[in-house]
């Protein structure tokens, strides 16, 4: 053996027994891969650069890609993991067909699409065309989102499409509309960095955008004031200057009573006010009876902290106010966000270096995919389906009537209901996973055993996949070219690294070739993910989110282009609102009177706990992708029932002990995991598990009236201990947070 550089004994005292080294007898060692692609993480908003190593037609690893300029290298425990899905034993690697009574049955293409096509014509003829529905989902590219949106009014003509974005962004989207004219985060991150105070509303952003924590913490390190506002004391918040602990359902009572205080005490931009927006008299009219002792009693959250939280906020020089699902999951969520917007607004602090505000994206690409038309109100550009000239320039582009383009359709849980009524009598979904995702999940379930053909593409049988008709094996992240828009508003590029294993097609070619069948040929004849995205760009020309002067070339150029970027010499926006020039039709931002609601739900005797869901860092969304990865497993591997000690000792409830969760909906067991980092009225369960471990069995069908998202983060339920305790497991260690 050759003379090492350091003697074996040495190493492995200081580094401990795992360290392979010196390597074994005969260990080839790694090899080198064919070829190493630089993409992006597939799973949250951030869609942090990654580099990905292939060999022999394989995803074999990854590498950080430094140059990247949000996230330099840094990936979170999920990112450093994504690479193991390509070759994943689960993988569907052929269309499958269900065998009443026997599961699935391996199918090939030409039999699965036939039958899906003669399906939807069945169901199309005897029942009208909107009796055939569409559910999609923005973990896809801006070119798949654009294609299924074209794909559901062009070759289907049903007005029923709608994405799995009602469940996350159409909060904030409606909200960042009504006040901005324009749905995007006002700055790119780095402004972060240098401002002054950062206010945090309902974002677990260690947990659950992991990478954004260090621009949170470089501003920290330059002196900023930390603000964040959430029921837990969430890891963000231990290192916050002060945290707010909010009851949940009660956020727009603060942002209210916040208004009123700066306004009180003169600590608003009466110039920015009277120049550049409208709506002010009106909406500190709505708030002028919020106290700070009003607002105590309706957040549960001292009135000191609320006044120096409105000091900080008002006296600020530079500020960024950020919030995520916490806020916006509420039966008023649009309201939530507008409150919010009315403080940023009232400070003056935006479209200036260090002065942004934002609401973080969630899904890897929620941003683009809720510009370019996969919802059921709306049309490329984030263009709206219920204006007359939008309609008459879509159509134009797809070479349409305007009379031939569907109307506005349902949401994503209207469709349920659509289902239930017996209106909608077939469905596709594709990167959708609603049995698991929506709220209400046994009538979600009932409405699936109603449906008389289903149709899901995915590349995992996901729950929702198992009520289906027929599974087409689509492609991952990996798996086609495109681009995905991150949240901060930079379009970047998705490289194939691999082709779809076995027999899986992209989705892409599956959707163009269903498109072919149902006869529409003439209208989807692409040839490339670019040249989808060459069409989108012309569809999105003139509307608000405007792509036209983004190419494939640019983005590669550029390492990214933020838009608005309306022609081909404009390199991109990454800082809004620095013109002072908003996207309203009287070019004023805009504020507006947010009186206080109670949320959907309140306790009462019979359900006297408040229950609100969320994430914990190592499970992604319905965790189809995520519960199939070891490590990621291990770290949390079921759903726990967080409870502070004392709620816990009111009901005798143990450490680990299974404890039954009823609401109005149903009930469900979890075991108790008991921290103090949670507010003594409320508990927390994370919704990534399917069936007996669905957080969703307990949640509401409550609806924010404008923009359709359910009521995630706020309902009553009853605590009763079981009297058994939980196998002692790795999760038995895992403290939350
Ligand atoms: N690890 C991980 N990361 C993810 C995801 C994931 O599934 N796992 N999903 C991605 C997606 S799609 C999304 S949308 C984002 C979501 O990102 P977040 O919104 O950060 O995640 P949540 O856990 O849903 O909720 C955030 C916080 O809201 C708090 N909260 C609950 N009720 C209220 C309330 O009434 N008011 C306030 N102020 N706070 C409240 C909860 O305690 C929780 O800490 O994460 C993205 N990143
Ligand atoms: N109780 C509760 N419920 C919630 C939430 C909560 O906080 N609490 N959060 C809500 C939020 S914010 C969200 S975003 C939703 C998410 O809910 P879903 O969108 O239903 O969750 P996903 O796990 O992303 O399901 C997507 C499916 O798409 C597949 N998929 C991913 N990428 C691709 C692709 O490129 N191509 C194809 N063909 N398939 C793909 C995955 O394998 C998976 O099966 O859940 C919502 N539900
Ligand atoms: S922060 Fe989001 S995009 Fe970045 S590695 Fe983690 S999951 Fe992926
Ligand atoms: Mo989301």
């Amino acid at each position: 053996m050759s003379k090492l550089p350091v003697d074996p004994q040495t190493l492995i005292a200081e580094f401990g027994p795992h360290l392979n080294y010196p390597p074994r007898e005969g260990y080839a060692g790694r090899d080198e891969p064919d070829k190493v692609v630089e993409t992006h993480c597939c799973f949250c908003g951030m869609q942090c650069g990654i580099k990905l190593l292939v060999k022999e037609n394989q995803v074999v690893g990854f590498e950080p890609w430094m140059e990247f300029p949000f996230n330099e290298g840094r990936l979170c425990p999920k990112g450093v993991q994504r690479y193991l899905q390509n070759n994943h034993p689960d993988r569907l690697l052929s269309p499958l067909q269900r065998v009443e009574g026997k599961g699935f049955a391996p199918l090939g293409w030409d039999s699965a699409l036939d039958r899906t096509v003669a399906a939807i014509r069945s169901i199309q003829e005897r029942y009208g065309n909107d009796a055939f529905a569409v559910l999609s989902g923005v973990s896809l590219t801006n070119e798949k989102s654009y294609l299924m949106g074209k794909f559901a009014r062009v070759a289907l003509k049903t007005k029923n499409l709608d994405y799995n974005g009602r469940l996350c962004m159409v909060s904030a989207g409606a909200g960042n509309k009504k006040a901005f004219g324009l749905d995007r985060g006002s700055n790119n991150y780095s402004d972060l960095k240098g401002a002054e105070v950062i206010m945090i509303c309902g974002a677990n952003v260690s947990e659950t955008f992991p990478t954004l924590t260090y621009w949170v913490w470089q501003a920290r390190d330059l002196g900023a004031k930390l603000i964040v506002v959430d029921p837990r004391l969430i890891p963000l918040a231990r290192t916050a200057d002060l945290h707010l602990d909010i009851r949940p359902g009660t956020d727009s009572a603060l942002y209210g009573a916040m208004l009123k205080y700066i306004v009180d005490n003169n600590l608003v931009d009466h110039d920015f006010i009277r120049e550049h927006t409208s709506g002010f008299d009106a909406a500190v009219e709505a708030v002028k009876d919020y106290t700070l002792e009003w607002a105590e009693a309706v957040t549960g959250i001292d009135r000191e902290k609320i006044s120096q939280a409105a000091q900080w906020w008002g006296q600020a020089n530079t500020s960024f106010l950020l919030h995520a699902r916490g806020i916006e999951h509420h039966s008023k969520g649009v309201d939530n966000v507008l409150a919010c917007i009315n403080l940023v607004l009232a400070s003056g602090r935006i479209g200036k270096p260090y002065c942004g505000y934002a609401t973080i994206t969630g899904q890897g690409n929620g941003q683009g995919g809720r510009e370019h038309g996969h919802k059921c109100d709306q049309l490329p550009g984030n263009r709206d389906i219920n204006n007359p000239a939008h309609r008459q320039y879509i159509a134009g582009v797809w070479g349409i009537e305007e009379a031939e383009l569907p109307g506005q359709g349902y949401t994503a849980y209207e469709l349920i209901e659509a289902i239930h009524r017996g209106e909608v009598k077939g469905l596709l979904s594709i990167c959708f996973n609603p049995l698991v995702s929506l709220p209400n999940s046994n009538y979600v379930r009932e409405a699936l055993e109603k449906l008389e053909f289903y149709v899901a593409i995915d590349f995992f049988l996901n729950e929702t996949a198992r009520y289906a008709d027929i599974v087409l094996a689509g492609s991952l992240h990996e798996e086609e070219e495109g681009t995905v828009t991150t949240a901060e508003g930079r379009v970047t590029r998705i490289r194939q690294a691999v082709t779809p294993p076995g027999d899986a097609r992209t989705d892409t070619a599956i959707i163009l070739e269903l498109a072919a069948r149902l006869g529409a040929k003439d209208k989807f004849s692409f040839r490339s993910s670019e040249d989808i995205f060459n069409e989108l760009r012309i569809a999105s020309k003139g509307g608000t989110a405007d792509y036209y002067g983004i190419t494939y070339e640019k983005i590669e150029k550029q390492m990214g282009v933020f838009w608005p970027c309306p022609s081909l010499e404009h390199p991109g926006t990454p800082r809004l609102w620095e013109d002072r020039k908003f996207a309203t039709p009287d070019g004023k931002a805009h504020f507006n009177p947010v009186p206080y609601r109670e949320p959907g739900e309140v306790t009462d005797d019979a359900y006297p706990v408040v229950l609100t869901t969320g994430r914990v860092v190592s499970q992604y969304l319905s965790g189809t992708q995520t519960r199939r990865i070891g490590k990621l497993v291990d770290q949390y591997p079921e759903p726990l029932l967080e409870i502070h000690p004392q709620l816990a000792a009111k009901y005798g409830i143990r450490q680990r002990e299974i404890v039954k969760v009823s609401t109005r909906r149903g009930d469900a067991e979890f075991p108790a995991n008991i921290v103090e980092t949670i507010r003594k009225d409320t508990v927390f369960i994370p919704y990534h598990w399917p069936g007996k471990k669905s957080a969703n069995q307990l949640t509401p069908g409550t609806l924010d009236p404008v923009s359709k998202i359910p009521e995630f983060k706020v309902c009553a339920c009853r605590l009763e201990p079981s009297g058994r305790i939980a196998p002692a497991g790795p999760a038995a260690a895992y403290n939350s947070i």
